[in-house]
């Protein structure tokens, strides 16, 4: 047996992309709210054009998602049934605080995930949870232009602090931002920038990464206080960097750029800035402002263990010519991999990157890992006769399961397995629901068409058979 009896194996999902009942419960907006589906969203979640009101021509999918609010018993009781040891959801800022600069926290939303995760419980399923999964008070960005404004720290704080004394006993595992290294390349997600002309961008991302590290420090310390058995992880949107040739500029570069997103872990797990961020901010007249305190903070405040998605590997290089090749997997560029297959939209399928991802954040850090998303998103048919047929989704989570295996045979301390988006839920970069990744479909096309019914896939049968026999019958 390879896998630990402890070994976490479940699924994942974020309150903006399942919830819907956006305006229920005395929720306030958030910047996933006011993200449309359609030609601008791309712009839209890159701060690029400025959405922060609900237009009434447009269409926005994180409005009814796939009405979890109301029908999680039902779901639950599905992954109860496919044996999940435990279920990877966030918590809506939104929910707890509407506006996210309120006193008072809203009760009926503290009610809600106290009930969720009793239902959990009840099904023996551990909760792991996100405290911000993308979604962000409206408000803090309307007053106080998002992240960029260090009051966010305060606010966050408060936010945490509530949540971690409400849910001390129910909650073990917790992420205090999703995918952080997002912010870089989706900000308005990530952290509710949004950009004028003639702004440096680049400034205000990294101040603002600065103030989410800050935050993440002071939830990580706070967290430890309250629940001193609990575990706090960071979340980086992971994946391999290979140089496109054995040319020393194009090695050179694949460490650049795996650095960019190294940066936010190097800070949040060993506590400190590296020299090589130093070198970048100086080389490209970036200030980062920090209070006194900061550096102490970080320092005596790292995670405890390291969570991470992977989709996919990416592929540079320094020649003219090889980057015209240019596409991108999640929003990330990459050259096309001429050794890889690539999916429906483009994300290169690498399952042995995953093996290479788990080790490089082991040999960097020497802490547990953790795979909170890893899965296909692809498109689904449902047959004359309901069966839906994911054969592909199958042989994709099977090679990546079987790399996982390698790693942990490499050594490596990996204490579970989230697959992304275990129900079909909304597509975060392109707002549909057609991409899929579920072992449940949910019957919802692209235009909000449907009557959200729930049926199994064939991927469930064999993720029910993957969890039973702890991972041994792939
Ligand atoms: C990650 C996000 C998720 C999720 C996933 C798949 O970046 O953390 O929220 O959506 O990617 O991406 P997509 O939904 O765009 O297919």
């Amino acid at each position: 047996m390879i896998f630990s009896k402890e070994f976490l194996w479940g699924g994942a999902l974020a309150a903006n992309q399942c919830e819907g009942a956006y305006n229920k419960g005395g929720k306030g907006i958030t910047n996933i709210d006011l993200c449309p589906d359609g030609k601008n969203r791309m712009n839209i979640l890159k701060g690029n054009i400025k959405s922060l009101f609900i237009q009434q021509d447009e269409s926005y999918p994180s409005h009814e998602a796939i009405d979890f609010y109301n029908r999680y018993k039902e779901d639950m009781a599905l992954f109860a049934e496919m044996g999940f040891k435990c279920l990877r959801i966030s918590i809506a800022w939104a929910r707890i605080f509407p506006n996210g600069d309120d006193i008072v926290p809203n009760e009926e939303g503290l009610k809600f995930y106290e009930d969720l995760f009793s239902e959990m419980h009840k099904h023996g399923i551990e909760p792991i949870v996100t405290v911000c999964h993308f979604d962000i008070p409206v408000t803090l960005i309307k007053n106080y232009g998002g992240w960029r404004s260090r009051e966010l720290v305060k606010f966050y704080e408060i936010y945490t602090t509530t949540i971690f004394k409400r849910y001390h006993n129910q909650v073990k595992y917790w992420m205090t931002f999703n995918e952080i290294n997002m912010l870089l390349h989706l900000p308005f997600v990530g952290a509710g920038l949004v950009f004028k002309d003639g702004d440096n961008q680049m400034q205000i991302k990294y101040q603002a990464a600065h103030h989410q590290l800050i935050a993440s420090a002071i939830a990580t310390k706070v967290a430890h206080r309250i629940m001193p058995k609990a575990k706090i992880g960071c979340m980086l949107a992971a994946g391999v960097i290979y140089p496109y040739t054995c040319n020393p500029d194009d090695f050179q570069k694949s460490i650049e750029v795996e650095r960019e997103d190294f940066l936010f872990i190097d800070v949040q797990s060993r506590g400190e800035y590296p020299g090589y961020a130093k070198r970048f901010f100086k080389e490209n007249d970036i200030h980062i402002e920090m209070e006194k305190g900061d550096e102490e903070l970080l320092k005596n405040n790292t995670v405890d263990y390291i969570a991470f998605s992977y989709y996919s590997s990416r592929c540079v290089s320094t020649d003219p010519e090889i980057l015209k090749e240019i596409t991108s997997v999640n929003i990330f560029e990459t050259i096309k991999n001429p050794y890889l297959k690539s999916s429906e939209w483009g994300w290169l399928i690498d399952p042995k990157g995953l093996r290479i991802t788990c080790n490089a954040l082991h040999d960097r850090y020497q802490k547990p890992l953790f795979i909170v998303e890893n899965g296909l998103g692809a498109i689904d048919k449902v047959e004359k006769d309901g069966t839906i047929n994911d054969d592909y989704r199958i042989d994709y989570l099977r090679e990546h399961i079987k790399e996982m295996k390698e790693s942990i045979k490499d050594g490596v301390d990996l204490i579970g397995y989230t697959s992304w988006g275990c129900i079909d839920l909304v597509s975060a970069s392109t707002g549909e629901m057609e991409k899929r990744y579920g072992f449940i479909y949910v019957d919802k096309d692209n235009n909000g068409k449907g009557t959200l019914k729930r049926s199994r896939k064939k991927s469930f049968y064999w993720y029910k058979k993957v969890i039973d026999s702890n991972g041994e019958d792939l």
